[in-house]
């Protein structure tokens, strides 16, 4: 059982005790002890073998919930949750997982209307029963009919790659708009977040009427949620939701930082001033005597995060883990950057399943100023992608002998080999293929649903073998599609560790496998990470930015990523003459 899936439980209880009308501390306790565990660094399905005084230890995690902790690790199951929910129709759970709607709401909408499921709830809208509730209004009935339509895609964040293209579209349009001075985009989009829930900008201007006129000119936009004095929301055809906000330039510093959020990272934020005598919101940072307020600091971030001699934390690390304690003790990292990167280790081409010849995949690696390549095409076992068999791998390497002496001193083309990990355990090439290798990933493919003993076995194995240097996308996840495998990444780290192997940071925005909490875990064992785009084509290598905005948001320096090497000092790390 993974981390996120006790994390679900935990919210699931949290929801329907809101629903209920529970007392709202158990509520909070429920859903701050389901983002501890989301964010926990290693498996608490592991821990509970150590016995509960570990999960104790845990902030936040006191003796009823490390024991329900162990219940649902143990048997798969919770009573009490299963309680709950024979409580509450499974189609009221339905109601709570509408944008607009919510805990609080579904109880007003059950008790007063009687509403169970969506159709009730779409009937009771159209029939304009909902507005006349208290609490709800014209509005919140409109954003519930929208929420409806939408509620198929709303549990779906989308992935980052894909909010960007948006966000350049954006930032083309709005740039007509005249009385623009500034505009920035924030919230998880600038914390680099891997998957996005809405898209907040953020804007300086003298004309609130132009900058929201010329938003609602955006070609793509769906319907117009709200329009008020200093904020809009639309939905775009993608079905995400941008809300807009226009703030004094005196401001806009203090509302950048807020919007970036987290959450979590401004509540700290907000206690520290606190303690100092001081307040920080969206208008500003005020140093509050008696009833008197005066204004300090709001312009720009800096003049925000100076007021409490704090560094300007790059967006990436704002989520309230251990920026504040880094920054205290000096030791805020240096990220790592795109051009720190030297080689990509991880690329298809025609012979499996790329769109690209070898040359091809080498003059866009060039292009892209990289000085080491290594073409890893898939072995046999991935039929489907006419996986290599020996006679087809070593052909391949001959090619690339060729393809060598053609190459200009300073790059290197690497021979490698994505290597399958098989069902039954053992590697899908003999070894007197893989010792010809200059590079050579261990990948898990097929056998993903095995149970968490198998897997694990399965990925040590490869780690175990001479000839592995890393184990590419180590748990298998598929944001938005399939969860990771049940894996014990501790055990994967200790042997790592041991057998001086790495492990990837697929860049994919559909992987980003390891997750940034995982990579932040890795980098806390000494183990070095390598980023990788696995290109399936020339553009595929563009995917880089994407894992190294989740290096960044687990707080990896240059030195914590194998590939800013040199291919030299490369081949050391992983042991190869
Ligand atoms: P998302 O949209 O789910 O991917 O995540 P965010 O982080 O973009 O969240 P969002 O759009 O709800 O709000 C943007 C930022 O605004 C958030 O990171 C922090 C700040 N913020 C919004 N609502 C609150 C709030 O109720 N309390 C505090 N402290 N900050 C908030
Ligand atoms: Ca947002
Ligand atoms: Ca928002
Ligand atoms: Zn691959």
């Amino acid at each position: 059982m993974t981390n996120a899936h006790i994390a679900d439980a935990f919210d699931l209880i949290g929801d329907i005790l809101d629903f209920k009308g529970e007392n709202p501390f158990r509520v909070r306790a429920y859903r701050n002890a389901s983002r501890t565990i989301r964010d926990y660094p290693e498996s608490l399905a592991a821990m509970v073998e150590l016995g509960k005084e570990k999960l104790k230890a845990i902030e936040g995690i006191g003796d009823d919930l490390a024991a329900k902790i162990m219940t649902l690790v143990q048997t798969g199951s919770l009573p009490q949750l299963e309680d709950l929910k024979a409580q509450v129709p499974e189609s009221v759970l339905a109601l709570l997982r509408i944008p607009g709607v919510g805990p609080r709401k579904a109880a007003a909408l059950h008790k007063e209307l009687g509403i169970k499921t969506l159709a009730e709830l779409k009937a009771a809208c159209d029939a304009g029963k909902v507005q006349k509730l208290k609490g709800f209004g014209v509005k919140t009935e409109q954003i519930i009919l929208q929420g409806m339509s939408i509620a198929e895609q709303a549990h779906q964040r989308m992935y980052w790659a894909e909010a960007n293209q948006i966000v350049a579209d954006l930032r083309e349009h709005m740039a007509d708009c005249r009385s623009i001075e500034q505009l920035e985009f924030t919230g998880s989009y600038r914390r680099g977040k891997e998957t996005i829930g809405d898209l907040d900008i953020l804007v300086v201007s003298d004309d609130v009427n132009q900058v929201m006129d010329r938003l609602g000119k955006y070609p793509e936009i769906t319907q117009t949620l709200a329009r008020g004095d200093t904020k809009m929301s639309i939905r775009v055809a993608s079905g995400l939701q941008i809300d807009l906000r226009v703030v004094p330039a005196e401001s806009f510093g203090a509302a950048l930082q807020y919007f970036t959020g987290s959450k979590e990272h401004n509540v700290i934020l907000r206690g520290m001033a606190k303690d100092k005598g001081l307040k920080i919101n969206e208008w500003g940072v005020f140093r509050v005597k008696g009833d008197k307020e005066e204004r300090i600091a709001g312009a720009s971030e800096k003049e925000v995060y100076d007021t409490l001699k704090l560094p300007v934390f790059p967006p990436e690390l704002r989520e309230g883990r251990r920026e504040f304690e880094w920054a205290a003790s000096g030791k805020l990292p240096e990220l790592i950057t795109e051009k720190d990167i030297r080689g990509d280790l991880h690329m298809h081409t025609t012979a499996t399943d790329g769109s690209a010849s070898i040359e091809e995949m080498v003059a866009a690696a060039r292009a892209r100023g990289l000085a080491y390549i290594a073409i890893t095409d898939h072995s046999q076992r991935v039929s489907m992608a006419r996986g290599l068999n020996p006679q087809r791998v070593l052909e391949q390497w001959a090619e690339i002998d060729n393809i060598r002496e053609k190459l200009p001193k300073g790059f290197t083309l690497l021979k490698g080999i994505e290597c399958d990990i098989l069902e039954k355990g053992g590697m899908d090439l003999p070894d007197d293929v893989l010792a010809q290798a200059d590079w050579v990933i261990a990948s898990i493919h097929y056998g993903q649903k095995q149970p968490r003993q198998q897997i694990t076995e399965r990925i040590l194995g490869a780690i175990e073998n001479p000839h592995v240097s890393m184990v590419a996308h180590p748990t298998g996840r598929l944001l938005n599609r399939r969860e990771a495998y049940e894996v014990d990444l501790d055990a994967v780290f200790a042997a790592a560790k041991k057998h001086g192997k790495l492990l990837e940071l697929n860049a994919n925005p559909q992987r980003l496998d390891l997750n940034d909490v995982y990579c932040a875990a890795a980098r806390q064992h000494g183990i070095p990470i390598v980023i990788n785009t696995d290109a399936h084509s020339p553009d595929g290598l563009e995917m880089l930015r994407y894992g190294i905005l989740q290096a960044r948001r687990a707080g990896l320096t240059k030195d914590d990523v194998a590939n800013t090497r040199t291919w030299v000092q490369m081949k050391k790390l992983v042991g190869k003459k």
